[in-house]
């Protein structure tokens, strides 16, 4: 109970650009597990940041690539991902939610609430993740901080409580208030940021820091105070954890103002690791699903499964996200579980939901960044890297107890479709190895054309920046330089799993449409345009089409 209780697993969240690699680097230099913050715009002599190690992310300056990193401070063990914002990412993003129990979400002050965010915020409240606010960037011109607040009310609609309060605005932003310990933080900027701000702290009136405000920023702090106190919510932890309320900090992560105050907030209110539902069985599930694609709506949703608490004492957890060649020397791919119950150890043996096998756990690793260090144990909450099991795939489960599954991982629906050639037989070996590595990774989905003699495999995304991901990790990690080609369709849809091949057969389809499968072999159809897609559906009206992706494999 004791390990379970020091763990805070959680994610940072946002809109692309507003700041999550440079607060994630920051809360590993005020929490020691760095001594030097880098830069995500790395220039000469400056680090890189430790969560943006990917070639193609130090590059770009943007993160493609959710990372995991896992370092003590304060009696606490702390699970941090930082998350891709774009949105062609977002499924690596939306993976990483189902890992974690908490998240930060990161508001560029100068912009409010942009729609990346905006979407994200939904699928936590959607999973009962509870948010915590950094409203970022206050070393700039910002929106006034109560429009800030009264837009997370209206356009999120969750109450906020802001913990701190801005001093003075852009050039002019000394610092914060707090409004729990009634104590002012003045910082002073440092160059580039590396290390730690220098603060001052004291109360309002304290000679020394009423000293180096002017007197329009003291009186209108003071104002704003007042106005909070006589018009705000109260702080109210249940709230918080019923997804009610987001506490708010203020604050600059490139400056490092806040951060400690952030950091020492978050993890005094941020709740522990939560257990999940063990998902019901295939079967039935599939019941359900053909009884959702009908538009039946008498059958039970999914994840009406037990709960499995953190202190079962079966071991359980499942793989969230896979990623290959993180260290070029080793080459190797790192499967990332979220330990859900009991207690992990190296050397165990589990049940392996997806092949029905037991597997012994040898080589597992606590992750920080690209770096890995072997780890023995760990508890729930924890994010562990596995090793060396080539069968283990995004969505599985690990567990003592068969009886376990988590069905926790979302799919989506691609709507960018490209062949992808290989114009260098030689390579031929590389080039197929190494798509099959990154559709393992999830980085991509292919499709394959029913009745076709192509061999040109059909790539579909979420986003177009995924392509470029492919062909640019392809010819890095596997020496294959590739082709793109576009393919004519924009829309994909499901057909119902127990179609017969037969069936397809008899369907009446639109010009340009064409049958395929996924990897699942569930048969979908291929459209040019929603309006394709629609014609189909009232020419084959006993053929229902799902919008997302069918969850099971076919046997
Ligand atoms: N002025 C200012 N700039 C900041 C601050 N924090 C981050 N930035 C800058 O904002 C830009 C984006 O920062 P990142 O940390 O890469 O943003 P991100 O949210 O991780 O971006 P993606 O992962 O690509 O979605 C960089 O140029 C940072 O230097 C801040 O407090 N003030
Ligand atoms: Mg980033």
């Amino acid at each position: 109970m004791e390990e379970i209780q020091k763990r805070r697993t959680f994610a940072i969240i946002s809109h692309p650009d507003a700041g999550k690699t440079t607060l994630t680097e920051k809360l590993l230099l005020y929490g020691g597990a760095v001594q030097l913050a880098g830069s995500v715009t790395a220039r000469k002599n400056q680090r890189a940041t430790t969560s943006d190690w990917m070639e193609l992310e130090k590059k770009r300056g943007i993160s493609i690539s959710s990372t995991v990193l896992q370092f003590d401070y304060n009696g606490y063990r702390l699970n941090l991902l930082d998350t891709p914002g774009h949105k062609d990412f977002s499924e690596d993003t939306y993976r990483v939610l189902t890992a974690v129990d908490s998240v930060v979400m990161v508001i560029d002050s100068a912009k409010g609430i942009e729609p990346q965010t905006r979407k994200l915020f939904e699928v936590c409240r959607q999973r009962g993740v509870p948010i915590f606010t950094f409203m970022n960037k206050c070393d700039r011109p910002t929106k006034d901080p109560l429009a800030l607040l009264d837009e997370l009310e209206r356009v999120l609609g969750i109450g906020a409580f802001p913990v701190n309060w801005p001093i003075g605005n852009g050039f002019e932003f000394q610092g914060v208030f707090d409004r729990q310990t009634q104590l002012m933080h003045l910082f002073e900027r440092t160059v580039g940021g590396q290390y730690r701000a220098p603060v001052q702290v004291g109360g309002l009136h304290d000679e020394l820091i009423r000293g180096r405000l002017d007197d329009a920023t003291f009186h209108r702090t003071v104002e704003e105070l007042e106005m909070l106190e006589h018009a705000g919510h109260d702080w109210d932890d249940d709230a918080v954890l019923a997804d009610k309320t987001t506490p708010v900090f203020f604050g600059s992560a490139s400056n490092n103002f806040g951060v400690q105050l952030l950091l020492d907030g978050f993890l005094k209110h941020a709740p522990g690791p939560k257990g999940r539902h063990s998902a019901v069985a295939a079967d039935v599930r599939r019941r359900i699903e053909l009884a959702n694609a009908n538009g039946d709506q008498t059958n039970p949703p999914p994840h009406v499964g037990a709960y499995i608490a953190p202190e079962h004492p079966a071991f359980s957890g499942f793989i969230f996200k896979i990623q290959a060649n993180m260290d070029p020397k080793h080459r190797d791919r790192i499967a990332f579980l979220r330990v859900c119950s009991g207690k992990f150890e190296r050397d165990m043996t589990v049940h392996h939901s997806r092949s029905a096998k037991k597997v012994r756990l040898s080589s597992s690793h606590k992750l920080f960044g690209n770096e890995r260090e072997t780890v023995d144990e760990a508890y729930p909450g924890d994010v562990i890297g596995l090793v060396g099991h080539d069968s283990f795939g995004i969505g599985d489960t690990l567990t003592t107890d068969p009886g376990i599954t988590y069905k926790e991982i979302p799919r989506f629906t691609p709507e960018a479709f490209s062949y992808l050639h290989n114009p260098n037989t030689a390579k031929f070996k590389q080039f197929r190895q190494g798509l099959e590595q990154l559709m393992q990774e999830g980085v991509i989905q292919a499709l394959y054309l029913r009745n076709s003699s192509v061999k040109t495999p059909l790539l579909a995304a979420v986003g177009p920046l995924q392509f470029e991901v492919v062909q640019f990790r392809l010819e890095n990690e596997y020496g294959a330089v590739s082709r793109l080609e576009a393919a004519p369709w924009t829309v994909v849809r499901w057909l119902p799993v127990d179609m017969k091949e037969y069936d397809l057969d008899t369907l009446s389809l639109p010009t340009g449409s064409r049958v395929a499968y996924d990897v699942g072999k569930n048969p979908v159809v291929l459209f040019q345009n929603e309006w394709s897609a629609d014609y189909f559906t009232k020419t084959n009206e006993r053929v229902p089409l799902s919008t997302l992706p069918v969850q099971t494999a076919r046997e």
